[in-house]
C-alpha cells in the first residue's frame, strides 16, 4: 500500500453507497468531485467522520464469517486517525479495552495491578481503576467497539499491531510440550526477543507489540484494569474450579485491515462479545490449543478407552456449560450458539427486507459443536464478498 495511490473507482463506489443508505446527508455530486480531486492530487482522500462510522459498521455487516451481525448498527466507532506514534497506538488500545469492557467499580476479577511481569508498561496507562470514558458503567457489560487509527497513505506507512488480538495468553515451549496457549507461541517468542519476561503460567497476558510506520517495534504491557477475566467454575462439579481455568472477557481482533472505499486502515482493533463455544469448544477443547477434553473426561470418570463412549462429546458439553455459567455469574456479556444462530437468521431476514444480500461462509457460521441442532446448519448462503470489509493482510 505504501507508495501506491488508491483506486478512485473503489472510492466512488463507497461514496455512492454511503449516500444511497444515508439520503438525508445530501451533496453527493460535490463530494464525488472533491474525492476525485484529492485522489488526483494526493493519491488518497480523507473520510468524513460519518463516512468512517458508516464504513466500519458496514464492514461488520459484510463479515461473512461472523454470526453476530444482527447488531451491526450499534458499533461504537472511536475515531483516532490523529494518533501516529506507536506509544499513542498502545494507549488507544488500552483505552479501547476500558471503554469496551465498561469500567465502573472493579468486581474483583480484573488483574491487578499489572497484567504481566516484565518490562515496558504502557506509558501513561497506569491501572487507575475508574479512568476513561466508561466511568459508572457496570464492568462486564461489553460494548461492540472499533478504534480506527490512521490509514496507509502513498507517503506514509501507518503503524500496525502485531498481536492478532489485544488480549492473548502466552504459550511457552518446554521439553514437556507447550505451557499456556499453543496458538501464541510465535507471538510469545517475539515478545521475549524484545525483552519481555513471562511468568511461565497457563494464562499469562502477553504485552502488545506495535510496529510504528518506521523504526523499532514497541513493547507494552497491558495494565491489569484493562483486562477483565472470568475464572471458570461449573454449576454442578466443584472440582472444576480446581483446574484453574479462566478466560478473558473481550475478544478484540487487532490484526485485520479495515477496508473502506479503497483506503486501508491496517490498525483498527474491534470487539464484540464472545459466543461460549469459541472458548469452550475451540480455545479450551482443540487438540492444538489447551486440549482439555481428556482432562475433563478423566475428572468426569468417563470411559476414554473407546471412542464409542462419546467421552469427547460429553466432556465438551460440560466444558461449555462451565464457560456459559461462569460468564453469567461474573456478569460478563456472552451469547450461546443456539441463541446466536436464531439471531443470525433474524439478521438475514432483516437484510433481505432491506433489499440487500447477506453473504455468509457456512463453514464459519455453523458453530463448532451441535451444528445440526442449530438452524444455521440447515441451509446455504450467498458467498459473494462485499466491501467495506475486514481483511487479513500479511
Ligand atoms: C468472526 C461472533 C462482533 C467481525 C466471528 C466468529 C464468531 C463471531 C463466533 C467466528 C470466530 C471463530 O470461529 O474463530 C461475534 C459475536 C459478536 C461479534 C457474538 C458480538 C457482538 C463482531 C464485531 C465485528 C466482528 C463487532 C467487527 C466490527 C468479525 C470478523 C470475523 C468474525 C471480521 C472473522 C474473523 C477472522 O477471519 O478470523 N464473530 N462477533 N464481529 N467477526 Fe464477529
Ligand atoms: N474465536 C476467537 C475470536 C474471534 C472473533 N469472535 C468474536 N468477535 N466474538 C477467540 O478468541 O476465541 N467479536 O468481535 O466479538
Amino acid at each position: 500500500v505504501n507508495g501506491r495511490t488508491i483506486d478512485l473507482r473503489e472510492a466512488e463506489r463507497f461514496i455512492r453507497l454511503f449516500h444511497a443508505e444515508n439520503p438525508s446527508v445530501g451533496g453527493l455530486q460535490a463530494r464525488l468531485r472533491d474525492v476525485a480531486r484529492d485522489v488526483a492530487r494526493y493519491g488518497t482522500y480523507t473520510h468524513t467522520y460519518e463516512e468512517l462510522e458508516f464504513g466500519a459498521r458496514v464492514a461488520w455487516r459484510n463479515s461473512n464469517r461472523c454470526i453476530g451481525r444482527l447488531y451491526w448498527r450499534s458499533l461504537k466507532v472511536r475515531d483516532r486517525r490523529d494518533v501516529h506514534t506507536a506509544e499513542g497506538v498502545a494507549l488507544e488500545c488500552v483505552a479501547h479495552l476500558r471503554a469496551a469492557t465498561g469500567s465502573g467499580k472493579a468486581s474483583g476479577i480484573g488483574r491487578s495491578p499489572a497484567a504481566g511481569p516484565g518490562s515496558g508498561g504502557c506509558p501513561g496507562a497506569d491501572a487507575g481503576g475508574v479512568t476513561g470514558s466508561g466511568k459508572g458503567v457496570g464492568r462486564g457489560k461489553i460494548r461492540p467497539t472499533i478504534t480506527v487509527l490512521p490509514p496507509d497513505t502513498p507517503t506514509m506507512r501507518a503503524p500496525r499491531i502485531v498481536n492478532d488480538q489485544l488480549i492473548r495468553y502466552a504459550g511457552y515451549r518446554t521439553p514437556d510440550g507447550v505451557v499456556g496457549d499453543p496458538a501464541n507461541v510465535a507471538l510469545t517468542e517475539a515478545a521475549q526477543a524484545l525483552g519481555w519476561q513471562g511468568g511461565g503460567g497457563m494464562f499469562d497476558v502477553l504485552p502488545l507489540i506495535i510496529h510504528p510506520g518506521r523504526g523499532r517495534p514497541l513493547l507494552c504491557n497491558l495494565p491489569g484494569d484493562a483486562v477483565l477475566e472470568v475464572p471458570l467454575t461449573h454449576p454442578e462439579y466443584p472440582w472444576f474450579a480446581e483446574l484453574g481455568l479462566r478466560w478473558h472477557a473481550v475478544p478484540a481482533i487487532s490484526n485485520m485491515c479495515l477496508e473502506i472505499g479503497g483506503l486501508c486502515y491496517p490498525c483498527a482493533p474491534f470487539n464484540g462479545w464472545y459466543m461460549g463455544t469459541e472458548i469452550g469448544a475451540r480455545n479450551l477443547g482443540d487438540e492444538a490449543r489447551y486440549n482439555l477434553l481428556p482432562v475433563v473426561a478423566e475428572r468426569l470418570g468417563l470411559d476414554t478407552s473407546t471412542e464409542r463412549s462419546l467421552w469427547r462429546d460429553h466432556a465438551m458439553v460440560e466444558l461449555n456449560v462451565a464457560v456459559l455459567h461462569s460468564f453469567e455469574r461474573a456478569g460478563v456479556t456472552m451469547t450461546d450458539h443456539h441463541t446466536e444462530s436464531r439471531r443470525f437468521l433474524t439478521h438475514l431476514e432483516r437484510e433481505e427486507k432491506a433489499g440487500r444480500v447477506c453473504p455468509a461462509d457456512w463453514s464459519w457460521i455453523v458453530p463448532p459443536m451441535s451444528g445440526s441442532a442449530t438452524p444455521v446448519f440447515h441451509r446455504y448462503y450467498d458467498t459473494r464478498v462485499l466491501t467495506p470489509t475486514f481483511v487479513h493482510h500479511d
